[in-house]
């Protein structure tokens, strides 16, 4: 068997990420201090900066800081403080997780403003094409939603991440396998992901302040100090070693019910009795989301546990749940002719999600 191919992996993390999308929403402000704020409404002041420009970073404002505590710091200076605006940070960070998607073999989006993306494939395993990758992709970014990013590209997410910290705003930090050391070694120990102010702290009084420090230390001690599981994790890491893939989750293209039936059965009936709940629920999950879909899928697992599958595309996308019921039990229908087997569990899944409904479309078509 061939050797896995070296992979090659980006953190793309935007800058300053609330703060940036208010500059954008009131250009304006770009040139001040910019504190997108949560105010807990106890007092007029009373509550933390969720984030700062690099502007009033530059006179000692952080995340997680009091309001008060940031006013003294910007006192005579004109800046602007904001309460934060939810709805339009997810839906900028919604359409830049959209454009990502398509410089990525396969992305993973962590937080609101930040993704993993490998993309092994897609740089044919080269470092010098990968940095183009992230050139175009801060470029589309940058073009389509005017907003700056930072990455790290290194050969597992560990390493990725510590290098777009390494160099921002607006930065690429690029970490080939051969440079991880001698890139980790004289950082702080707080850097790696996993290490937060405990574990921090209790390495300090261990007399080790940076990865390279940390490396020295043994597995054994490691182990002894944080148990097997963060000993091991802290050793491995201090070494830049980390095999965690890159998966994709959470907005899924597809939205799926399985259940299993009161008995095995080939009854229509009984069958379409059960996926017309599942009907239910996955169309009151597309209503929640205001989508429709273009396919519709559906699964039985037999008694003997072998699976078979059915599907259709539809002529059109659709948010209707009676399209949704009618081609789920036509698929069932099929599929029972087709297999002579009892099932013992069915699902349903629509797939094709699009945004827009078929109304509107209707709408637009007709008018055009
Ligand atoms: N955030 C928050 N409270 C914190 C930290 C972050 O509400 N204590 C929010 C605001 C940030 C967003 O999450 O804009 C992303 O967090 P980051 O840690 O990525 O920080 P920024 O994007 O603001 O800055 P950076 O340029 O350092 O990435
Ligand atoms: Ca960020
Ligand atoms: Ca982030």
């Amino acid at each position: 068997m061939s050797k896995p191919r070296d992979r090659i992996i980006m953190l793309f993390d935007l800058d300053y990420f609330y703060a940036q999308v208010e500059e954008i929403k009131n250009p304006a402000i770009r040139n001040k201090p910019v504190l997108v704020c949560v105010y807990s409404g106890r007092t007029q002041n009373s509550g933390v900066v969720s984030t700062a420009n690099y502007i009033a970073r530059s006179y000692g404002v952080r995340s997680g800081m009091p309001i008060v505590l940031a006013k003294r710091k910007l006192k005579d200076i004109d800046s602007v403080f904001l309460p934060v605006d939810h709805d339009n940070y997810k839906s900028a960070s919604d359409r830049v997780m959209a454009i990502l998607k398509g410089h990525a073999d396969t992305l993973e989006q962590v937080g609101i403003d930040e993704a993993y993306m490998e993309v092994t494939a897609k740089a044919g395993g080269e470092y010098a094409r990968a940095r183009e990758l992230a050139v175009a992709a801060k470029k589309e970014v940058l073009e389509r939603e005017g907003l700056t990013a930072s990455i790290g590209i290194g050969p597992n997410k560990l390493v990725a991440k510590v290098a777009a910290d390494a160099n921002k705003p607006d930065g690429i930090t690029l970490v080939r396998p051969e440079e991880v050391l001698a890139f980790l070694f004289p950082l702080p120990v707080d850097r790696l992901m996993g290490v937060g102010k405990k574990t921090g702290e209790k390495l300090e009084a261990m007399g080790v302040r940076t990865i390279g420090e940390l490396a020295a230390v043994s597995v054994q001690r490691l182990r002894e100090e944080f148990g097997d599981s963060l000993g091991t994790f802290l050793h491995n890491a201090s070494k830049g070693m980390d095999e965690e893939v890159v998966h994709e989750r959470g907005d899924a293209d597809s939205i799926s019910r399985i259940a299993t039936l009161k008995e095995d059965t080939r009854d229509l009936g009984a069958i379409s009795a059960v996926t017309d709940v599942l009907c239910a629920e996955v169309h009151e999950r597309l209503r929640q989301r205001r989508l429709s879909f273009r396919a519709v899928g559906v699964v039985a697992i037999m008694r003997d546990l072998s699976i078979q599958t059915r599907s259709k595309t539809l002529s059109e996308p659709t948010d209707d749940l009676a399209v949704l019921r009618r081609t789920t039990v036509e698929l069932i229908e099929k599929l029972l002719k087709e297999s002579n087997k009892y099932v013992r569990r069915a699902g349903v899944k629509v797939s094709g999600l699009v945004a827009e409904k078929r109304t509107q479309r209707s709408l637009t078509s007709f008018f055009q």
